[in-house]
Order: structure tokens, then sequence, then C-alpha cells
């Protein structure tokens, strides 16, 4: 199967990128035919340095690296070098309804943070059909909060398909039943994301002194008891699931394992997450800037080419000279 997934190259990743979205790529690479991308014309959309863009392109690469990305399987590329995405984009927005746009609850969300509500925030979720339709993907893994942008991805493909003829597969989400949601450290009861704050989340490449002092001063709820229950226990649920999620074991294994009281269950779980992070932070350290480079130029190359195959075929159904 065709697999297309990317993650922005701004801010930190952080567990919830890691085994929500990353965790099934190196899963997804063995078998399937996969194209991971660093996808920095969506971070435009919000707040950001244009001096620091360049170093966190490089060092997201470094990330996908270090957590198993294969490039010698997946092809691993940035967005903005292939200049069909967002030309993609503009042909799909003219197939896509605005109300679906106005409807997404990130755009929602992001937009109350907004002064001025810019275009390129209500048009996200084409620039993201683009990306997955460029390349015919049919399975896209992310986490649970992508899947509603994946189903107007799949409206888009459908549209354009009964208009110019069957040119798109209409791609499926393929998220974790444990992974897809990972929630702040600090508001149990929200995603962790990066645009919290650093206490919020554990990035992948924290020090073991950072993930300690984030895990020990996680909110947690009422009581000490070790028990898996989202609605009244939603932070020390969260925990589990991670304790769950790296261990491998079942979540009523690690209720059983753990009945010495919250502090004691969050020092094994920072133990945990300190040992299972560290092979990522040495990893990274042995990446030079020029391995990153020739891997992105490959990667560059190879999407290039099917990019632009595709949209030969689409110009030519849209009546457009090629
Ligand atoms: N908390 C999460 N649990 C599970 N999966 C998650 N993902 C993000 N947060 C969680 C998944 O990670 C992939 C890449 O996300 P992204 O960084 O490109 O954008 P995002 O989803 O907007 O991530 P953030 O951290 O929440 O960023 P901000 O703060 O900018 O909104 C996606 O597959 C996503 O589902």
């Amino acid at each position: 199967m065709k697999v297309f997934s990317g993650i922005q190259p701004t801010g930190s990743l952080h567990l919830g990128n890691y085994l929500g979205a990353i965790k099934q790529w190196i899963e997804l690479q063995e078998e399937h035919d996969c194209l991971f991308c660093i996808v920095d014309l969506h971070a435009l959309t919000s707040d950001y340095n244009p001096e620091e863009l360049p170093e966190s392109i490089v060092n997201k690469v470094a990330a996908y690296l270090a957590a198993g990305v294969n490039p010698q399987q997946s092809t691993i590329f940035v967005q903005s070098q292939v200049k069909e995405h967002a030309e993609l984009a503009w042909l799909l927005s003219t197939v896509t309804p605005v109300g679906e746009l106005e409807r997404m609850t990130q755009y929602k969300k992001k937009s109350k943070k907004q002064k001025s509500v810019n275009a390129g925030l209500l048009n996200y979720p084409v620039l993201m059909a683009a990306d997955i339709l460029l390349y015919k993907s049919e399975l896209v893994p992310v986490g649970e909060d992508q899947q509603q942008h994946l189903e107007l991805t799949r409206t888009i493909a459908r549209k354009f398909n009964n208009k110019f003829g069957n040119t798109f597969p209409e791609p499926e989400a393929k998220t974790t039943e444990q992974g897809a949601r990972i929630m702040s450290l600090q508001e149990p009861t929200n995603k962790m994301s990066k645009s919290d704050g650093e206490e919020s989340y554990v990035s992948l490449f924290d020090s073991p002194e950072e993930i300690k002092e984030k895990i020990m001063s996680a909110q947690t709820d009422s009581g000490r008891e070790i028990k898996y229950d989202e609605k009244e226990k939603p932070g020390i649920s969260n925990l589990i699931n991670i304790y769950s999620l790296f261990s491998d074991k079942e979540v009523s294994q690690v209720e059983q394992e753990f009945n010495g009281g919250y502090q004691e269950f969050k020092k094994a779980l920072a133990e945990l997450v300190i040992q299972e992070l560290e092979p990522f932070r040495q990893k990274k350290d042995e990446l030079s800037k020029n391995q990153i480079n020739e891997i992105l130029e490959e990667g560059r190359k190879e999407a290039e080419q099917r990019a632009q195959d595709t949209m030969k075929e689409i110009k030519e159904k849209m009546g457009l000279p090629y």
C-alpha cells in the first residue's frame, strides 16, 4: 500500500507525535511504500521564526531517523522542496466547499488564538489533502486529532473524481487504539500539544532530568489508586497508557503491578521513559548535517518524480496545459 504521513518542523517532537504517528511509521515501512514528509508549508500558518526554521527542519529529520525511520525503506523529504504540493492545493481548493473548511475543529481552535486569522489556516486541510493525494496514498498513519482532516481529504478526492474522472483513491486514516490520543501532562483532558507550555509534554530529546521533573509534576487526580478510568481519573489514566505503550504491558497488568500510590508509579514511569528514549538521544548525536542533507536530497528526487507524474495526469484531466 502507498502510505503518506507528515509532521510540522516547528516545536518539539513529543510523546504524542511519537506514540500517535511515528511509532506506526516504523512498523508500516517494513511492508509498505512509505513517504514521510516534513510539512514546513503547514508550519507557516502559525507564528514562527524564519531564522530558526532551517535548523528545525534538520532537527526533525534527525528525530525521524533517531526514532527508527529508515531511509533505505522510506522516502523522507521536505514539503516545500516539491512545489507540486502547493500547486495541487490550489487545484483542489476549487472543488473544496468553504463551509467544510470552516467547520474543522482545528481551524476553530487555532483561529481563536490568532488576532487576525490568515487564510492559510482555513486552507490547511486542502494542503494536507494535496500532500496525501499527490502520491495517490491509500493509508495515512495519524493521531486521532487529524481524523477529521482525513475525512475531508476523502470528500475532496470524491468530488474531484466525480468531476474529472477516477483519479484518486480515498485514503484511510490509520490510528492506534491506545496511542491515538496522548494527553497533556498538565491538563489531562486536553491532548498533548507542542504549542502548550513545555511542562505539559515530554519531548523525545528531553534530558533525563527534564523527563523526571515533568513526569513527577504531572497532574494527577484525587486518591492514590493506580486505576485506569478516563472520566474520573484522566491524569493517572494518561500516565498508565504511556507506561503500557512503552512497556508493551496490558493496562490491567500495569494496574496490578503498582499499588504503592502515585509517587512510586510516577518514579517508575519516569525511569521507563528515560530508558526507552536513551537510544534516540544517542542516535541523534551521531547523525551529521551532511548525512541528513544527502537523505533529503534523495527523498526530494524520488518524491518530485512521483509528484510530477500525478500532476501531469491531473492537469490533463482538468484541461490545463502541462
Ligand atoms: N497528543 C497526541 N496524541 C497522539 N497523536 C498526536 N499527534 C499530535 N499530537 C498527538 C499526531 O502527530 C502527528 C503530527 O502532528 P503535528 O506536530 O504536525 O501537528 P499537530 O497534530 O498539530 O501537533 P501538536 O503538537 O498538537 O501541534 P500544535 O500545538 O501546533 O497543534 C499527527 O499525526 C498528529 O495526529
